[in-house]
């Protein structure tokens, strides 16, 4: 039973017992024992429910700074730098739908990433840059889903979005 609710029935039955002996305890103060009751559940609920929002918006918030954090997000125009040896780029694909990407200094260099609900693929995935070739043609992974390409070549190269 609620701590506060279990005080207030003890408290109203020491009420009681003082009343008991002349028989004159009223309907009256039975309704005000009631009340005082209702009005504790009522709290009790709306304290809930405010908690119950902070941590909801505690969440957005936390979520939004990560992934500001961690990648920039897959966007159509959107290049990385040129990566040098051993450099790396990463993106968050949040968007459903599928990603041409090419590599700007060399055009043939080319993938295709898929987004699609459910892909056995999340998280983070790692693909290399190596002989000119992107290590994988085609990708297909689930939204949310963080890549992170790593150059091998000595040649620049980069991950621009179509
Ligand atoms: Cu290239």
């Amino acid at each position: 039973m609620n701590k506060k609710v279990g005080l207030l029935l003890a408290g109203a039955a020491l009420i009681l017992a003082a009343c008991g002996d002349d028989g004159m305890q009223t309907s009256e103060e039975q309704n005000d024992v009631a009340e005082e009751t209702e009005v504790v559940e009522q709290e009790k609920s709306n304290e809930q429910a405010a908690s119950e929002e902070a941590e909801t918006e505690e969440t957005e918030e936390s979520s939004e700074t990560q992934k500001e954090g961690e990648a920039p997000e897959a966007i159509s125009g959107k290049a990385s730098e040129l990566l040098s040896k051993g450099e790396k780029t990463s993106f968050v694909f949040n968007q459903i739908g599928e990603f041409s990407i090419f590599c700007e200094p060399h055009p043939v260099m080319k993938m295709t990433v898929v987004v699609e609900e459910g892909a056995e693929l999340s998280g983070e995935v790692e693909l290399d840059i190596a002989d000119y070739e992107f290590s994988e043609e085609t990708i297909v992974v689930a939204p949310g889903t963080i890549i992170t390409w790593t150059n091998l070549d000595g040649a620049q190269h980069n991950v621009a979005f179509k």
